[in-house]
C-alpha cells in the first residue's frame, strides 16, 4: 500500500496482482510444508518442456500460480517455465484484458524438494506492449529486463518469505502461518558491496573457461583486488541468491562446455532476479552486460548468470567480459 501511493497515477490493479501472487504462495507453502506428509512427494511422471521429469509439487505449484491469476482480469498473458507456449488469458465477456503480463518459475529447485532443502518461486511482471482487447502473446512476453515492472521470489525455507520491487527499494515480508498474512519484516533491503559468499557449482570446473576459472579461483583464494569468501553453494538458485542477497556475496551460474548458455533461464529467473539485485545496490551481469539489458529472443532462452555484491560482479565481469562472445542463444 505505501509502495502504491507513491504513484500517484496507480489504479491498485499492480498491488492487487502481487497480492493474487501471495494468494498462490502461500497455497504453495502450505502444500511444500506437508510434502513429506502427503502422497504427493516423488516425481509426476510427467516431463516438462525442459525435459525434467515433473515433480508433483512443481505440477501442483504451476496451476496454483496459474488459478490464482487468470481470472481476475488484471493479466493478458501468462508464461512459466513449465509450459511451453506463453498462456494467453480469455477476455472475460464483462470486461477488458488485463494489461499485465506475468512470467514466473512456479517452484524452482524442485530437485531439492524430496531432500528438504529451500526452494523458491520467481515471478516478473510487465506491461503489455500489443493492442488491448485480446489476449496477450509472445511479444508482450519477450521484453527486455529493464522493462520490468515489478520482480521478486517466494523462499520457501525456514519461513516462507516474499521479496519483492517495483522499483523503489526491495521489501522483503514474512508470513506469519497463525494468520495467514505476509508481514513486512525487512523493508528496504540493501545488499552489501563486498559478499562474504561466492557460490557456485565447482564440479564445473572442467568444463569452463579459463577466465571463469580465473575469477573462481580469486574469490577462492583471494588476488590482490578481492579477498578470499567462504563457499555455500545450495544448489536452489532463490536459496543461494537470497542469502548472499542478505548477508552479501556472489552467485555464478557461468556458460560451459555443456551448458553454452548457461543453465538458468533469462526471462523468469535472471531477469527479476536482477530487478531486485540492481534495486538492492547490488549487479548482475552475463558475464559481459547487465542482465536486465538483454533482449530476449525466445521464452526459455538461457543466460549465463553473474549476480549479487557490486564490487564482487564488477571484478568477475571485468575479467569475464575479455573472453569471447557466446554463441547465438539456441531457442530451448
Ligand atoms: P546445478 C535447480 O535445479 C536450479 O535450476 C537452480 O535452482 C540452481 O541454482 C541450479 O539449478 C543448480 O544447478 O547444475 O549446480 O545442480
Amino acid at each position: 500500500m505505501e509502495q502504491e501511493r507513491l504513484h500517484p497515477e496507480a489504479t491498485g490493479e499492480l498491488s492487487n496482482l502481487l497480492y493474487d501472487i501471495c494468494l498462490a504462495a502461500k497455497i504453495i507453502s502450505r502444500q511444500v510444508r506437508r510434502a513429506g506428509l502427503t502422497d504427493i512427494l516423488g516425481a509426476a511422471g510427467t516431463v516438462n518442456v525442459q525435459g525434467e521429469v515433473q515433480q508433483n509439487l512443481d505440477v501442483f505449484a504451476n496451476e496454483t500460480v496459474r488459478n490464482a491469476v487468470q481470472h481476475t482480469g488484471r493479466v493478458c498473458v501468462m508464461a512459466s517455465e513449465e509450459d511451453e507456449d506463453p498462456i494467453p488469458v480469455p477476455v472475460p465477456d464483462d470486461r477488458r484484458a488485463g494489461k499485465y503480463v506475468l512470467l514466473f518459475d512456479p517452484l524452482d529447485g524442485s530437485t531439492n524438494i524430496d531432500v528438504n532443502v529451500s526452494i523458491g518461486t520467481i515471478f516478473s511482471i510487465h506491461k503489455r506492449v500489443t493492442v488491448g482487447g485480446q489476449p496477450g502473446m509472445l511479444e508482450d512476453c519477450l521484453q527486455v529486463g529493464r522493462r520490468q515492472v515489478a520482480a521478486g521470489y517466494i523462499l520457501y525455507g525456514s519461513s516462507t518469505m516474499l521479496v519483492y520491487t517495483t522499483g523503489r527499494g526491495v521489501h522483503g515480508f514474512t508470513l506469519d502461518p497463525t494468520i495467514g498474512e505476509f508481514l513486512l519484516s525487512h523493508p528496504q533491503i540493501t545488499t552489501p558491496e563486498v559478499g562474504k559468499y561466492y557460490s557456485v557449482n565447482e564440479s564445473n570446473w572442467n568444463r569452463w573457461t579459463p577466465p571463469v576459472q580465473r575469477v573462481v579461483m580469486a574469490f577462492k583464494n583471494g588476488d590482490g583486488k578481492v579477498q578470499s569468501k567462504n563457499a555455500r553453494y545450495i544448489g536452489s538458485l532463490v536459496a543461494d541468491f537470497h542469502r548472499n542477497l542478505i548477508s552479501g556475496g556472489i552467485f555464478l551460474y557461468p556458460a560451459d562446455t555443456r551448458s553454452p548458455q548457461g543453465k538458468l533461464r533469462l526471462l523468469y529467473e535472471a531477469a527479476p532476479l536482477a530487478f531486485v539485485v540492481e534495486q538492492a545496490g547490488g549487479a548482475a551481469t552475463d558475464g559481459r552486460r547487465p542482465i536486465l539489458d538483454t533482449v530476449p529472443e525466445s521464452l526459455h532462452q538461457r543466460a549465463p548468470l553473474v549476480i549479487g555484491s557490486k564490487a564482487d560482479v564488477d571484478f568477475a565481469t571485468s575479467i569475464l567480459r575479455a573472453e569471447p562472445a557466446p554463441a547465438v542463444p539456441a531457442s530451448r
